[in-house]
């Protein structure tokens, strides 16, 4: 049979379900395509000369690879035209960046990062781009949009997805009815539904996590951890494995197909960040695709969704996954 693509998926959600309006679904059309045109630029590595840092640091002081700067323009540049945002921002920008006065304004704010996993573009390691869609709140309409607009907690969202690049590209996406997967079909250059109902397993037996950072983690993770590595006749009573890509996108596409528990848990010292991802564009839309394929996401002990931001660029710890192991580790903080 066909199989269908990302635009059919959408005309039908719109249609029967009513699950996105015209706005939203010219908007996760337009991402995708900037999505494609990214697997494009990256799938060249050094054929394209894309490869290698510039001289530039980003917001939050990091080193911009080219392919970062590059994603990021092509994001602005296919979504500042359309008539269905207010506003966007980007792990890549300091401040939001509002549409043109040329262009019409529409009433959806699009946060994303560009090209997430970045240290791994050199080495052909799979990265990917993350997106979340909030609604402007009803009085901007006639106004500027601010950066206040944008800070709304992750139980807001009207969609959010990501794309993986790695040995195939992927879209991974949701509406708010489930999730859905989507593989780029290169020749004829449309993203074709393969995952029709991606759920996470409520069981795992596999942690993602930095251990190198393991001196830095507060009480409830060591012991959860350790007990982990205590396998079979620890209380956990199984054998776990690890795995560690260092790049989100890579890591949390494991576990939407696969199960598992990913962390980047708060850093326990009092001058420690709140954990090193961003809430707004990277914790809450995958957050979102979690628990819309049955999986849960907390802070350690607060469900991320929940959290007001108090700032665009805000970080925070991130524990998702499959559900019982993730309520397992918040049982650990709240015994704390
Ligand atoms: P570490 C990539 O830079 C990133 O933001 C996420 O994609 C990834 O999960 C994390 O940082 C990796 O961090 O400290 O292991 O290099």
């Amino acid at each position: 049979m066909k199989r269908k693509t990302l635009t059919q998926y959408l005309v039908e959600q719109q249609r029967l379900k009513g699950a996105v309006s015209a706005e939203v679904r010219l908007l996760i059309e337009t991402v995708a395509r900037a999505c494609k045109a990214i697997s494009h630029a990256v799938g060249k590595g050094a054929l394209g000369g894309v490869l290698g840092s510039l001289e530039s640091e980003n917001v939050q002081g990091e080193v911009q690879k080219k392919l970062d700067v590059m994603s990021n323009e092509i994001l602005l540049e296919a979504n500042e035209w359309g008539g269905h945002l207010a506003a966007m921002a980007s792990e890549e920008m300091e401040t939001i960046h509002r549409i043109p006065h040329r262009y019409p304004k529409g009433e959806y704010l699009l946060l994303f990062d560009p090209l997430d996993g970045s240290s791994n573009i050199d080495v052909n390691v799979s990265i990917g781009t993350i997106f979340s869609v909030l609604q402007a709140p009803a009085d901007a309409a006639g106004r500027d949009i601010e950066e206040k607009d944008f800070l709304q907690p992750g139980s807001r969202q009207v969609a959010a997805g990501y794309a993986v690049y790695g040995p195939q590209s992927m879209l991974v996406l949701t509406v708010g009815t489930g999730v859905v997967g989507f593989t780029l079909d290169r020749e004829m250059g449309s993203w074709v539904l393969t995952s029709e109902n991606m759920q996470i397993p409520e069981e795992t037996a596999e942690f993602a996590i930095n251990m190198s950072n393991m001196r830095h983690w507060e009480s409830p993770v060591k012991r959860y951890i350790d007990d982990c590595l205590a396998g079979k006749t620890g209380p956990l009573a199984k054998d776990y494995n690890m795995r560690w890509i260092a790049s989100m996108v890579a890591d949390v596409h494991r576990i939407m197909t696969r199960g598992g528990i990913f962390m980047y848990p708060r850093d326990a010292r009092a001058s420690g960040k709140k954990g090193k991802l961003r809430l707004m564009y990277e914790a809450n839309p995958m957050s979102f695709l979690v628990e819309q394929a049955g999986g849960a996401a907390i802070d350690g002990d607060k469900r991320i969704l929940d959290v007001t931001p108090d700032g665009l660029h805000q970080r925070i710890g991130v524990i998702l996954g499959s559900k019982n192991e993730v309520e397992r580790v918040q049982r650990y903080h709240l015994e704390d």
